[in-house]
C-alpha cells in the first residue's frame, strides 16, 4: 500500500487498484457560452483546477494507471433527461437549447466536449452520464469492476454538484474515495470549502481530501 498525506488522516491505496476519475471538465461548464454561463455563473472560477488536473492525468498516463473521464450529456431527443431537470436548470439557455457551442449538454455537441487541455486519450474510459452522479444510469460500476478498482481519486467540476454527488455514490458502493483539493472547483468558493469540510468531517464520513502535490509525491 502507498500513502498520501491527506485529511482527516493518511489515505492508503494500492497502486494497481486505484483510478483517477475526472468529472465533467467540459466546455459547457468551463467556457463562456455554455450551461454554466447560461445559469449566470462566472466560468473563470473553474479555471484554477485545470493545471492540477492535467498534472494528475500526466502522472497516471506516465504510469499506465486507469483513468476515467465523465461527461454530463443527454441524448439528442432528451429522452434521458427527467422533466424536473429541464424545468429547474433554467437560465438564459437550458439543456437542449442551441447556444454558441451547439446544443447545451447534448452528446456530440461542441459544448459537451471535454476541454482540449484535458481531452481523453485513446483507451481512456469516457462515461456519458445523464445525472449529476456518474453511477446513475451508466456502466461506471461495471467498468470499475472489470478494472479491479477499489480506490478512486477525484478531480473535476463542480465540487458540490457532480463531484460530490459521484463521490457519495462511490462511497456508498464501498470505494475508498479521495478528492484532490486543487483539482476541483466550484462557481461558489464557499460551496467548495464546505464540500471539502463535509467530506473529511466525522472521521472521513465520505472520504479524504489532499492536495495534488501530496498525491503526486505519493506515486512511485
Ligand atoms: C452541474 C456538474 N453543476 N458537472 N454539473 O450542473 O457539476
Amino acid at each position: 500500500m502507498l500513502t498520501i498525506d491527506a485529511l482527516p488522516y493518511a489515505y492508503e491505496f494500492p497502486l494497481g487498484r486505484t483510478a483517477l476519475i475526472v468529472i465533467d471538465m467540459q466546455r459547457d461548464f468551463l467556457e463562456p457560452g455554455g450551461f454554466g454561463a447560461a445559469l449566470g455563473n462566472d466560468v473563470r472560477r473553474l479555471a484554477p483546477s485545470i493545471a492540477p488536473t492535467r498534472a494528475l492525468l500526466d502522472a497516471f498516463r506516465a504510469r499506465g494507471l486507469p483513468i476515467i473521464h465523465t461527461q454530463e450529456a443527454h441524448r439528442p431527443d432528451l429522452s434521458d433527461c427527467p422533466p424536473s431537470k429541464l424545468e429547474r436548470g433554467r437560465g438564459t439557455l437550458t439543456i437542449g437549447d442551441v447556444g454558441p457551442m451547439g446544443r447545451i449538454l447534448v452528446s456530440g455537441e461542441p459544448g459537451a466536449a471535454i476541454i482540449p487541455e484535458l481531452a481523453p486519450l485513446p483507451g481512456e474510459i469516457v462515461i456519458e452520464k445523464p445525472g449529476k452522479g456518474a453511477f446513475h444510469a451508466t456502466p461506471l460500476r461495471e467498468r470499475l469492476t472489470e478494472l479491479g478498482v477499489t480506490h478512486l481519486l477525484f478531480a473535476g467540476v463542480t465540487t458540490e454538484v457532480c463531484v460530490q454527488t459521484t463521490m457519495r455514490e462511490a462511497n456508498d458502493r464501498g470505494y475508498e474515495c479521495l478528492l484532490v483539493e486543487d483539482a476541483t472547483d466550484s462557481y461558489f468558493p464557499e460551496f467548495k470549502a464546505a464540500t471539502l469540510a463535509m467530506i473529511r468531517a466525522q472521521g472521513g464520513i465520505v472520504g479524504w481530501t489532499a492536495s495534488s502535490s501530496a498525491v503526486l509525491a505519493a506515486l512511485p
